[in-house]
C-alpha cells in the first residue's frame, strides 16, 4: 500500500534549493518509480542519484532519466561502499552545488516521496533536521516482518539508552538536513557505514545543539529488487554504539565541532 498523494499543494521555495539525494545499489526497477515520485511530490526539488557502479546497470538507467530531466543529476561512484560514504559524498555534492536543503531517501519505495512535504514543513517550522519517524504517533510500517520491526524498535531502544538521546525513531534513513546542520556536525569525522550512519548523524546533531523534529512517517516494505541489510551491517551498529556510548560515559566524546570543510559554490 502505498500514499499515492501528496499532501497539499505547497511549494517551498522559502526553503531555498532542495536536493533529494538517493544512493542505490542494483535498484535498476526501483529508481524510474522512486523520481517520477519525487518529481510529482515536490517538483522544485532536485535529485542526485549516488550509484556505487551497480552491476544490474541503475547508473545508466539513473543517466537515461537525467539526460531527459534537467532536475535529476547522477554520481558515479567507482564501486560500493555503503550507504554512509554514498551519503556523505552526495552531501558534499549538493553543497558545492548551492543546495540549501539535502535529504535522504531510500530507492526502493520505502520512504513515500508524497511524504517530503511533512519533512520540509518541519524545516519550515525551525527543525534543523526532521527525522521520518515510525516509532512516534501516526507512524507505521506496512508489510514489514516482525522480525525486522524487532531489529529497528530493538536497534533505536538501544542507541537512546546508550547514548542518551530521546529520538524515538534514531536509525530511521528518511530526513531532511537544512545546509548548515550538515556543516557543524563535522561530518568529516564520520566513518560509519550502515544503519548506525543514521544514529550517528542524528546524534552529532543533537549534541551539536541543533533543534531534532520528529515527523511521522508511513514506512513502506520493498516491493522490488533485493534489501542490502547484512549481519555485517547489523555487527558494525551494535559494536560502534556500544563504543559510542561507553567513551560517551566516560567523558570521551567531545560535542562535534563546526567545521566549514565544503566550499560553497553558488550555480
Ligand atoms: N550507493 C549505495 N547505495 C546503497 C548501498 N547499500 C545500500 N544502498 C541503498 O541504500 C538504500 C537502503 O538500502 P536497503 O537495501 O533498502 O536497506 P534497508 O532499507 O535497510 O533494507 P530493506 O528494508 O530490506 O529494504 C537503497 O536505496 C539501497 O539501494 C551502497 O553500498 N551504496
Ligand atoms: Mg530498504
Amino acid at each position: 500500500m502505498t500514499d499515492s498523494s501528496t499532501e497539499g499543494n505547497e511549494t517551498f521555495g522559502d526553503l531555498g534549493r532542495i536536493l533529494v539525494i538517493i544512493p542505490t545499489y542494483n535498484e535498476v526497477v526501483n529508481i524510474p518509480l522512486i523520481t517520477a515520485r519525487v518529481r510529482a511530490a515536490v517538483p522544485e526539488a532536485h535529485i542526485l542519484v549516488a550509484d556505487d557502479n551497480s552491476p544490474d546497470g541503475t547508473g545508466d538507467e539513473a543517466d537515461r532519466l537525467a539526460a531527459s530531466d534537467p532536475h535529476i543529476q547522477v554520481l558515479h561512484r567507482k564501486g560500493k561502499e555503503g550507504l554512509g560514504a554514498a551519503y556523505l559524498a552526495g552531501f558534499r555534492w549538493g553543497i558545492e552545488h548551492g543546495f540549501d536543503v539535502l535529504v535522504e531517501m531510500d530507492a526502493d519505495g520505502s520512504h513515500q516521496p508524497e511524504q517530503l512535504p511533512r519533512l520540509l514543513t518541519a524545516l519550515r517550522g525551525g527543525a534543523d533536521l526532521a527525522l521520518g519517524s515510525r516509532w512516534v504517533p501516526g507512524g507505521e510500517v506496512v508489510n514489514w516482518p516482525v522480525s525486522r520491526q524487532l531489529i529497528s524498535r530493538g536497534g533505536s531502544f538501544y542507541s537512546r539508552t546508550m547514548l542518551k538521546v530521546q529520538i524515538r525513531d534514531v536509525t530511521g534513513g528518511y530526513r531532511a538536513f537544512r545546509k548548515h546542520t550538515l556543516l557543524g556536525i563535522g561530518m568529516s569525522e564520520v566513518a560509519s557505514q550502515g544503519y548506525c550512519f543514521q544514529v550517528d548523524l542524528a546524534w552529532r546533531a543533537v549534541r551539536a545543539g541543533f533543534t531534532v523534529a520528529e515527523v511521522p512517517i508511513t514506512f513502506v516494505e520493498r516491493e522490488f529488487g533485493s534489501s542490502k541489510m547484512s549481519r555485517n551491517i547489523l555487527v558494525e551498529a551494535l559494536l560502534r554504539v556500544t563504543s559510542w556510548g561507553v567513551n560517551y560515559r566516560l567523558g570521551r566524546v567531545p560535542a562535534p565541532v563546526a567545521e566549514v570543510e565544503v566550499q560553497t559554490a553558488q550555480s
